[in-house]
């Protein structure tokens, strides 16, 4: 095929984010042999990115606005030090249009699809017309904003109750609102409205079909710059807190391959109806019927795109990378289907069982989970301070087994292992839920966290790792046991070779005692 996609060599990188997805990046980077330049907040001049990166520059102070939203600055940034692209990792920057016109005017590779796809995508009325027009199945409903109470109502009656109004320029579940029956829409929609207004500064909405206990299934796609997408496969993610993701697996349990190719072929027709190119995900609402309905497309790396890294043997990161640099999709990118089962908790500074107050402060230990399977994605060390200025996950922890099973063993398993002190984490939750029939069962639905919450019945896992006292108590049976030991031999005849283990073994003893707070 003739075509004309300039081919740009990349050979440094400047990665417009911070925290884990800025390490995920570097990493891919190293890798390929492409240095990788960060950018930092005041707050985040001693973070793990910092320490990784081959250079770091100051953005500015704590408050997004004023650093990691600074778009101008971070493209003169990037020109100034020689970069040839930016990542803009998730949040942040990275689906803004007007950002990656920046880039594209500067002479900088966006790693991200082009602007105008960015854009088309953005407006969720205008995608759902797009996608109509491309024959994606969307939810059942009107496609056009409803100039008044009138015609909200007719075009309610025409869908059929229960219904669902959202704000146009909406997403992420603000503004939205379910209506039961006739008698509750006249103040759903003008509270839909002045709460559209006043979120996204613009009142338009529209209504939908409203779809009961469904699943939140995604497809992740790849597109080239030479018109190709391909679908790697779904992410289920039905387990979310108030629209935020807790958990996310793939494949997901109820989706067979001949779901996951209808699906897949959707994604695909969804992406290249806007021209898209690089990493992308196409979210679907799955009913209980086995029928999916497109709800958006997110034009950008997400936070849980480890779990399709692992089981389609795909690196996302060099993928993007490679893409933006001109090089085709290669045959690996051919009819990729799912091997084993991953599954990924996000570990947030939160109290889970304090309705997840935030819990700020410095991780005085840390202790990582390792072994067959086991993959960390982290943002911070022992000794980070973790601040209220951003986001508050601190990792994700990801795990890949043969099947479902296993994999939820293996995460127990990590889990156990993982210790995190001076802050609260949702650890917790993570062991709840892997004892909960209906998460192990995989009967699984977007509600299903929600309501557990609400009804208490998630409780906490009795579990050494809870507990300093009970988890170290291996450790002080070792302490004793080398103490008395050591106490025998120096009684009894010259000093032990073991003197230097001796102090270490005394130190970590002392370290325990300092944990637990009951020795002294
Ligand atoms: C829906 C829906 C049910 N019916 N639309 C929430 C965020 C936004 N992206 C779309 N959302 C929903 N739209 C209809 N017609 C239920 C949700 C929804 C949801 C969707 C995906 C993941 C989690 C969710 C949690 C609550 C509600």
């Amino acid at each position: 095929m003739a075509d004309h996609v300039p081919r740009k060599r990349i050979r440094k990188v400047l990665i417009a984010n911070r925290g884990e997805i800025a390490v995920r990046i570097l990493r891919g980077l190293h890798e390929m042999g492409i240095r990788g330049a960060v950018i930092y907040s005041e707050p985040d001049r001693l973070g793990l990115p910092v320490l990784l990166a081959d250079e770091a520059w100051p953005i500015g102070p704590a408050p997004s606005r004023e650093s990691y939203l600074r778009g101008e600055a971070i493209v003169e940034l990037a020109v100034k030090i020689g970069a040839d692209a930016i990542h803009p990792g998730y949040g942040f920057l990275s689906e803004r249009a007007g950002f990656a016109r920046l880039c594209r005017d500067a002479g900088i590779t966006f790693i991200g699809p082009s602007p105008e796809a960015i854009d088309a995508m953005g407006s969720k009325v205008e995608s759902r017309r797009l996608m109509i027009a491309a024959g994606v199945p969307v939810v059942p409903g009107g496609k056009d904003p409803l100039p008044d109470l009138d015609a909200a109502a007719a075009a309610a009656e025409t869908i059929g109750y229960p219904v669902m109004l959202k704000a146009a320029a909406g997403g992420g579940g603000k503004g939205m609102r379910m209506i039961p029956s006739a008698s509750e829409l006249p103040s759903s929609y003008r509270a839909a409205r002045s709460e559209a207004a006043a979120s996204f500064g613009d009142d338009s909405v529209y209504l939908e079909k409203y779809i009961e206990n469904p699943r939140h299934v995604e497809i992740q796609v790849m597109g080239d710059l030479h018109g190709r997408v391909v679908s790697l496969g779904e992410r289920e993610c039905s387990l979310q807190r108030r629209h935020q993701k807790v958990v996310e697996e793939a494949p997901s349990s109820v989706v067979g391959p001949d779901l996951r190719r209808r699906m897949g072929e959707a994604a695909v027709k969804a992406a290249a109806a806007v021209g898209y190119s690089n990493a992308g995900t196409c979210e679907f609402l799955l009913d209980r019927n086995g029928d999916f309905y497109f709800l958006e497309m997110n034009t950008r790396l997400q936070v849980e795109h480890p779990v399709t890294e692992l089981v389609t043997g795909i690196d996302l990161v060099q993928a993007q990378i490679r893409v933006a640099e001109g090089e085709p999709l290669g045959p690996e990118f051919d009819d990729v289907q799912p091997n084993g089962h991953a599954v990924e908790v996000r570990l947030y500074a939160e109290d889970p069982w304090q309705r997840f107050a935030p819990s700020p402060g410095r991780i005085e230990m840390l202790r990582w989970p390792d072994g067959p399977g086991v993959r960390v994605d982290a943002g911070v060390y022992e000794g980070s301070e973790v601040s209220i200025y951003y986001d508050p996950m601190l990792a994700k922890l990801i795990v890949w087994a043969a099947d479902r099973e296993r994999a939820l063993n293996r995460l127990d398993r990590a889990l156990s292992e993982l210790r995190v002190e001076g802050i609260r984490t949702t650890v917790p939750l993570f062991k709840a839920l892997l004892a909960d029939p209906d998460f192990r069962s995989g009967n699984l639905d977007i509600g299903m966290l929600d309501r557990k919450l609400a009804a208490g019945e998630l409780h906490p896992v009795a579990d050494a790792s809870d507990s300093n006292e009970l988890a170290d108590l291996p450790l002080i049976a070792a302490v004793l046991a080398h103490h008395d030991l050591a106490h025998r031999q120096t009684a009894t005849g010259p000093a032990t070779p073991a003197a230097s283990h001796r102090s270490r073994w005394g130190t970590a003893g002392r370290r325990g005692a300092v944990r637990g707070g009951s020795w002294s």
